[in-house]
């Protein structure tokens, strides 16, 4: 049986400053009674409905300001209770956007889902994603957009909510977004990835608005229109397609003032992005069309079905990044050696991320971090690039190295540390003469022979991953647990954790039976479900926090989490390695070179065997 819900958005034309609240109620009760009386189930009507589009003018008069804004329950509010009265008298749910002053005296730029049959509220959304500025633009002529001075940042997230008594009874998932959100593909996603089949979104949009769009101010005000109505589908379609939902826009339209246009464009998309329904006026009209959610399935399915296809791994940015950290210009990455270099000395892989602006300590030195990869696979030292560039401040940076031949493509067993160890050293060393990296990590999950080289043979801090990993699980739990690659590496992470005196604190190694290419070779779901079920035992042992046994696992911990749940931690051995060698830069840590670590190079020079 389709699941079909008959849908209207209920566009409104111009609405003026002096226009009485009352005229703009009577209007929208006539548009919902026409979308009814055609058979809509649900109207949506467009942002701050009930008034004209207030945050276009400078307000400093307090109780003017407050004369725009429902206080308390929006549907007990006297203009515009009516709309939700009649909306249950006619069986209609209506969704409708308005400028919301809270309890608690916050104000934001707000939309509800009001349920007629059981006449409530059964979902509200904040407007996230404020637009144009906080303060009017010195040009009297211009059209200003003072969100950020009347609103707060939405702080309700992007919830999808099931909307009973619609398409059957089987529950449609629905979200709300508000006119701006429709911009931002983050928006979308947050409601996609719960599944929602319609997306609702209300929105008062400039035409003609040079200031505001940072555009030509002799632009043909039509062309300026024109645009503004290409962006709007354009976002309308893209959104619905690529999150394979419906969506309904609602506009407030026209000529407001006489003076400021906004434009018009109200539609109804399907799942596929196709526009059902259009607006044809720039007036107060109504748009409807038969919405079969069943025609979601397709797109979710199979082009985005995000299960199988979206690889989180590669979208930190998205979720910790706001601004824009460009590449470093070439230029830089010469001098700083990553590039040009042969690639029997190694190659380097830039990691610098700045997530803030603020001045850096050290004279403006930045602390430069080199992780070294000792095996010969460049892939890996990437993932270990990015899995740390977003966590770092803006005063620190990262270099990945990686070893040159005849390291080994994997680090399996003694023969390949111990080749991997020399190759990675002879190229290091050169290396850290020239660049004089502040610290270094050694990116194998092992106690592994470069380590102790690099100690020696520099002052500045070294640390492994495997023994980074482990000071950080000691400091989180009180028992570990290691997420082995081979029944071997078990048996060397146990020796290791013993050599570190740390047996005692160890719940288990567990192994995945997998060799260290397997990681990327083999399928991912393949491997990220032997990691999960060897992390869930680890668990079950007692382990409290777990560390990823192998570099190449890095960018798998989020699997690694969803399977253990939130109680039980998991460390990243290259996260905490670099912020621990970090920590002991800042307070001036140098390897000491009284015993142990004390260099062996004038030695092997007094020999002559100066072979490095
Ligand atoms: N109301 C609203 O959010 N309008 C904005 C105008 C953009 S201001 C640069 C919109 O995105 O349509």
């Amino acid at each position: 049986m389709a699941r079909t819900i008959r849908i209207a958005a209920a566009q409104m034309g111009a609405t003026h400053r002096t226009d009485p609240r009352n005229k703009t109620l009577n209007r929208m009760l006539s548009l919902l009674e026409q979308a009814s009386s055609q058979g809509a189930e649900l109207v949506l009507f467009p942002e701050t409905a009930f008034t004209t589009f207030f945050p276009r003018y400078l307000i400093n008069d307090a109780d003017e300001l407050a004369s725009w804004f429902e206080h308390g329950d929006v549907t007990k509010s006297p203009n515009a209770a009516p709309l939700f009265d009649k909306a249950r008298e006619l069986g209609v749910d209506v969704s409708v956007g308005f400028a919301e002053a809270a309890e608690n005296g916050e104000r934001f730029n707000t939309s509800v889902y009001y349920h007629a049959k059981s006449g409530s509220v059964i979902a509200k959304y904040r407007k996230i994603h404020l637009p144009g500025d906080f303060e009017p633009f010195a040009d009297p002529e211009a059209t200003n957009q003072l969100e950020k001075r009347y609103f707060k940042p939405g702080d309700l997230g992007f919830e999808a909510f099931r909307v009973p008594d619609l398409a059957d009874g089987t529950e449609p998932i629905m979200g709300m977004m508000i006119c701006n959100d429709r911009r931002w593909s983050e928006a979308w996603r947050c409601l996609g990835l719960q599944g929602a089949e319609v997306v609702l979104c209300g929105y008062n949009t400039a035409g003609f608005a040079p200031h505001l769009w940072g555009s030509d101010k002799n632009q043909d005000p039509r062309v300026a229109e024109q645009t503004a109505l290409f962006h709007h589908k354009l976002v309308m379609q893209h959104g619905s397609y690529t999150n394979a939902a419906f969506s309904v826009s609602a506009a407030r339209c026209g000529m407001d003032d006489g003076k400021y246009s906004l434009i018009g464009g109200s539609c109804i998309v399907g799942p596929e992005g196709d526009v059902l329904a259009e607006a044809k006026t720039t007036e107060d009209e109504i748009v409807i069309a038969d919405c079969d959610l069943d025609l979601c399935t397709q797109g979710k399915s199979r082009t985005f079905d995000f299960g199988r296809h979206r690889r989180v791994e590669h979208y930190q940015r998205i979720a910790n990044q706001t601004g824009v950290v460009p590449p470093p210009m070439l230029k830089d990455m010469k001098a700083r050696g990553a590039n040009g270099v042969p690639a029997t000395n190694g190659t380097l892989t830039n990691g610098t991320h700045e997530i803030a602006e603020r001045p850096l300590p050290r004279g403006g030195r930045k602390i430069r971090v080199l992780i070294c990869n000792p095996n010969a696979t460049e892939s890996m030292t990437a993932n270990c690039v990015k899995m740390v560039e977003p966590t770092l401040p803006s005063d620190v940076e990262v270099v990945g190295f990686t070893s040159p031949p005849p390291a080994p493509s994997a680090v399996e067993g003694n023969f390949d540390n111990i080749m991997s160890a020399a190759a990675a050293a002879r190229a290091i060393i050169p290396l850290q003469q020239r660049e004089g990296y502040d610290a270094m990590l050694v990116a194998c999950y092992s106690d592994h022979a470069l380590i102790r080289m690099l100690r020696e043979e520099f002052d500045v801090p070294v640390i492994g991953i495997m023994e980074a990993s482990l000071f950080a699980a000691r400091t989180l739990g009180a028992r570990f647990g290691i997420v082995a690659t081979s029944r071997r590496s078990q048996v060397m992470h146990a020796d290791a954790v013993r050599h570190y005196g740390m047996d005692g604190f160890c719940a288990g190694v567990g192994s995945c039976d997998l060799g260290v290419l397997d990681l990327e070779r083999k399928p991912r779901q393949e491997v990220l479900k032997i990691m999960q079920d060897v992390a869930v035992k680890l668990a079950g042992q007692g382990a409290e926090v777990l560390t990823l046994g192998c570099a190449g696992m890095t960018d798998m911990k989020m699997a690694v989490e969803e399977a253990v749940g939130e109680t039980v931690r998991v460390v990243d051995g290259v996260v905490a390695g670099v912020h621990h060698l970090v920590g002991l830069v800042r307070l001036g840590g140098k390897t000491a070179k009284s015993g142990l670590y004390a260099s062996s190079a004038q030695g092997r020079k007094a020999r002559g065997q100066d072979y490095v």
